[in-house]
């Protein structure tokens, strides 16, 4: 595709900010604004939930990545070497999602439960280096132990123990990454516990549930290195009858226990809004994490498009000024197109999502709102839709160093040419 001429980026640029000026939005602050926003790369994408253990189980806990695109990563080079492929074509600097399963053992068994930081070495330095944080999950699926579906609320106690252990090993880590790096890592715990069909008993694993949870965070860790939060789920494949961790479940434990709350966009119904729950969340928890990514039928995973959803998202977070309580994060998984691509697709929505919302006039819709002038506030709010963020985008990613509109795909092109379809 042909290059993006410089000077017309630029003069689109002026002539919007013309255009938003009008309206009393003033872009050059925009830009500072997204600037300071990052978001929280999963690492995941990359290999299609793999990890580097070699457990014969497979990817369990009721997802699944479908496809078999070539060119997954196999290792912590390979996947460290298309994170930075992907965050080169993404403006801005962002953070990097890791899991348990990403560990770098030298060719050891190192069980979930014994863990620490040293397997994560490669990575903090990897971090270190590019100036960036890092978020941490627990992996709580693809393991023996998780075999039957259940985890931290087990009936059996030894079961239920190693993966406590392998949650507060997890939140060490976390600490770890957070003290290594002087930003504070996001340490989220999300369980598959569940089951097929119809249950009995809803009570006991969910009472399980909490008292494991209470054991995981009696290790007192200091909130400026690592922060928990946990993540519901209304079903899994497999779990569609029965979630152990549940929206109510969480949000009651997260309120309860000054925990962050995490709300993944694809676990709720159909037609529930994520949107819609951040300003209630707000009234009881000090602090979120999002994990954004988009429900299509059954699967919670797809790669963010730049939808309404999406857009209401962002405009819940930027009009009350909620960027700085609630932490965004990606979790997609399509193995069915370029990895890499997917990375910069679903990053580049979010941050389009974000600028659309920063340059939105806000006092002055507020201001109809208030005034019960309901004609002007839909009025605007549609006339607004077509006005020119896209040169505003432009221009951001031209200040930024990074390929302007659709050109960053012409760079994918040549790294699956020469990296990507080498590996077999
Ligand atoms: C699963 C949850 C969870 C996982 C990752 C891999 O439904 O969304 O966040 O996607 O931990
Ligand atoms: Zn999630």
């Amino acid at each position: 595709m042909k290059k993006f001429n410089r000077e017309i980026t630029e003069d689109h640029y002026y002539i919007a900010k013309e255009i938003y000026l009008r309206i009393g939005v003033n872009t050059d602050a925009v830009i500072e604004k997204l600037k300071t926003i990052p978001i929280s790369i999963q690492c995941w994408q990359g290999d299609d939930v793999t990890g580097f253990e070699n457990h014969d189980t497979g990817l369990t806990g009721g997802i699944q990545a479908t496809g078999n695109y070539p060119g997954r990563a196999r290792n912590a080079d390979e996947l460290r070497m298309d994170l930075d492929k992907a965050m080169s074509l993404i403006p801005g600097k962002h953070r990097v999602n890791l899991h348990s399963i990403y560990a770098e053992t030298d060719g050891k068994v190192v069980d979930r439960n014994e863990l620490g930081s040293e397997h994560f070495r490669g990575w903090i330095d990897w971090a270190k280096q590019k100036g960036i944080g890092l978020d941490f999950n627990p992996t709580c699926f693809s393991h023996p132990y998780s075999s039957d579906g259940f985890t931290l609320s087990h009936q059996n106690e030894d079961i239920r123990n190693f993966w406590i252990d392998h949650c507060v090993a997890s939140r060490q880590i976390g600490a770890s990454f957070g003290k290594s790096l002087g930003t504070p890592c996001i340490t989220n715990i999300w369980i598959p516990d569940g089951y097929k069909d119809i249950p009995i008993d809803c009570y006991s694993p969910r009472e399980r549930l909490k008292e494991s949870l209470n054991k995981i965070f009696r290790v007192n860790l200091p909130e400026k290195y690592n922060l928990d939060s946990v993540e519901s789920k209304l079903f899994g494949i497999g779990s569609e009858s029965y979630v152990v961790g549940s929206h109510e479940f969480y949000l009651g434990y997260a309120i309860k226990n000054n925990k962050l709350l995490c709300l993944d966009t694809g676990h709720f119904h159909p037609t529930e809004k994520i949107s819609d729950k951040i300003s209630a969340v707000f009234n009881f928890v000090d602090e979120m994490l999002l994990h954004i990514s988009r429900p299509v039928r059954w699967d919670s995973d797809h790669v963010v498009s730049l939808d309404d959803e999406l857009l209401s998202m962002t405009k819940e977070l930027v009009r009350n000024d909620f960027l700085r309580r609630a932490h965004i994060g990606l979790d997609f998984f399509d193995a069915s197109i370029n990895r890499v691509a997917a990375y910069v697709i679903g990053t580049r929505n979010v941050l389009k999502a974000l600028l659309i919302a920063l340059l939105e006039p806000t006092d002055m819709l507020k201001t109809y709102e208030l005034d019960g002038e309901f004609t002007s506030r839909l009025a605007l709010l549609e006339e607004f839709k077509t006005y020119p963020f896209g040169a505003v985008w432009d221009y951001y990613c031209l200040q930024h160093d990074v390929p302007v509109a659709d050109t960053w795909l012409d760079e994918i092109r040549n790294y699956e040419r020469e990296t990507l379809s080498k590996r077999h």
